[in-house]
C-alpha cells in the first residue's frame, strides 16, 4: 500500500469526492481542500468525515480551508501537508455562469493554478501536480478533439482553463516541474451539481414523475458532448500523475451524444416522451455555444492503459435510478406513476418568453 500524501483542492466537489475514494483505497494519506462559504457544501464526502476521526493527527483524510484567490492559504495547505501529489480540482466550473462572473472565474481558474505551481516550484520539492484542463478547451474546434487539436474557447471559462494549461506546460518546461494536465471531456455521476444539463435533465424526470414539477426548462439542446462517468475519469488521472514523465492526455469516451438525445434516453427510461415536458427558455442559452464536443483518448489508450468503464446508456440509467431513489423510488413504480402523465396529444397554454421544443428547434 501507498504512503504518498495527495492533497485535491476542492475536494468536496464532484470530481474530488471521486478522487478521495479512489487515492484512499489505494492507501493515501488524503488532504482535501474546501474553501469558507456560509453554509458549508460537504455532502460528497459527509461518509468519509463519518468514516474517519478527523482528530487523530494520523487520520487519513482530512480537510482544510484553502481558497484559490489566497494565496496565503493556499501556501499554507501545502505546507502543512507536504504533499506528494497536488490534484488541483478547485475551480469554478460553471461554463455558462463564467458569462456573468468572467472576472472572478478567471481569478479562481487561471490564477488560482498558478499560485499552487508558483508555490510548489518555491518549496523545490518534487511534488507532482495535476491541473484539471477541460475540453471546453477546444471550443469551436471541430470534432473529433485529440491533444493536438487547436484550443478555441467560447467562454471566459475556456479562456481560463486554457491559461491554466498553459500554465502548467510552461512550470513543466521552464522549471523541469511534474506538472500535467488532464484533458477531461464532460464526465456526470450522481453527485453532478444541480445546474450541469444531464443531472438537471435526470433530476427534473424524478420530480416530473412524483409531481413536484410539470415542465423543464433548457437552453439549446442541439449541442452534441463526450460524456463519461466522473468515477472512470479519476482513475485516469491518477495514471496520469503515476506516468513515468509529465505529459498531457485527453479523457473521453470516443462517443457523442446531443442533449435532445440525452433527452430521449432518460426519459424514455420511464416511459415518457420529453418532448411532452420540456420546454425552451433563452435565459439558459449562452452568448457563444461549444456545439460538438468528441475526444480522441488514443494517446491514454495506448500509454496508460486507460479506458472508460461506463457506457453512456449505463450513465444515464445510474443518474435517473440515484435520482428516483432520493424520491423512494425505483425505475418501475417511477415507470407506474408516469403512466398517468401520459398523454397522446396535449395543447398547453405557455408564458409568452417560453416556446414549446416542438417550435423553438
Ligand atoms: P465542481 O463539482 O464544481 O467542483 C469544483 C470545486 O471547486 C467545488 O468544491 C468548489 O467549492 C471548489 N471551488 C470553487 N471556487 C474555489 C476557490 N476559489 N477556491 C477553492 N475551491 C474552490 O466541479 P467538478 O465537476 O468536480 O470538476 C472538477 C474540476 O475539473 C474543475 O476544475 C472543472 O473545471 C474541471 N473539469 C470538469 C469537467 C466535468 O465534466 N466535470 C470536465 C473537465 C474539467 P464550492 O462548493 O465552495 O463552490
Ligand atoms: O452544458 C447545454 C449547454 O453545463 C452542456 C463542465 O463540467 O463540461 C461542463 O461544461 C450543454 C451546453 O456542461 C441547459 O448550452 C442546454 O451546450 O452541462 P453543461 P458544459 O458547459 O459542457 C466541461 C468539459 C467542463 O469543463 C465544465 O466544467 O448543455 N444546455 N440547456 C444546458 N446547460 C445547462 N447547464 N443548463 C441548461 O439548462
Amino acid at each position: 500500500m501507498s504512503k504518498k500524501t495527495a492533497l485535491i483542492t476542492g475536494i468536496a466537489g464532484q470530481d474530488g469526492s471521486y478522487l478521495a475514494e479512489l487515492l484512499l483505497s489505494k492507501g493515501y494519506t488524503v488532504r482535501g481542500t474546501v474553501r469558507r462559504a456560509s453554509y458549508p457544501h460537504t455532502e460528497r464526502v459527509d461518509h468519509l468525515l463519518k468514516a474517519y476521526d478527523e482528530r487523530d493527527p494520523q487520520c487519513p483524510f482530512k480537510l482544510m480551508y484553502a481558497d484559490l484567490t489566497d494565496v496565503s492559504s493556499v501556501r499554507n495547505a501545502i505546507e502543512e501537508c507536504q504533499p506528494d501529489e497536488v490534484y488541483n480540482l478547485a475551480a469554478q466550473s460553471h461554463v455558462g455562469i463564467s458569462f456573468i462572473t468572467g472576472e472572478s472565474t478567471l481569478e479562481i481558474n487561471a490564477l488560482g493554478p498558478y499560485r499552487i505551481l508558483d508555490t510548489l516550484r518555491r518549496t523545490g520539492a518534487k511534488t507532482r501536480y495535476y491541473q484539471a484542463s477541460s475540453s471546453e478547451m477546444f471550443g469551436a474546434s471541430p470534432p473529433p478533439q485529440n491533444e493536438s487539436t487547436p484550443f478555441l474557447p467560447q467562454s471566459p471559462y475556456g479562456v481560463s482553463k486554457t491559461t491554466a494549461f498553459y500554465l502548467t506546460r510552461v512550470h513543466r518546461v521552464a522549471y523541469g516541474m511534474f506538472a500535467c494536465n488532464g484533458i477531461l471531456f464532460n464526465h456526470e455521476s450522481p453527485r453532478r451539481g444541480l445546474n450541469f444539463v444531464t443531472r438537471k435533465i435526470t433530476r427534473g424526470i424524478a420530480s416530473i414523475v412524483t409531481g413536484e414539477m410539470q415542465t423543464l426548462a433548457l437552453g439549446n439542446l442541439d449541442a452534441k458532448r463526450d460524456w463519461g462517468f466522473a468515477g472512470d475519469y479519476m482513475e485516469a488521472i491518477w495514471r496520469i500523475v503515476q506516468h513515468h514523465e509529465p505529459d498531457d492526455f485527453v479523457i473521453a469516451t470516443e462517443d457523442t451524444h446531443s442533449i435532445r438525445d440525452f433527452l430521449k434516453d432518460t426519459f424514455s427510461l420511464v416511459d415518457l416522451d420529453w418532448n411532452d415536458f420540456v420546454m425552451c427558455e433563452d435565459r439558459y442559452k449562452r452568448p457563444a455555444e461549444v456545439p460538438a464536443l468528441l475526444g480522441d483518448a488514443s494517446k491514454a489508450r495506448r500509454i496508460l492503459g486507460w479506458k472508460p468503464k461506463t457506457t453512456y446508456r449505463e450513465l444515464c440509467q445510474m443518474m435517473l435510478e440515484s435520482d428516483l431513489r432520493a424520491k423512494g423510488l425505483t425505475m418501475e413504480s417511477a415507470r407506474v406513476l408516469a403512466q398517468k402523465l401520459r398523454k397522446p396529444s396535449r395543447t398547453r397554454a405557455y408564458p409568452a418568453n417560453v416556446v414549446p421544443m416542438a417550435k423553438a428547434s
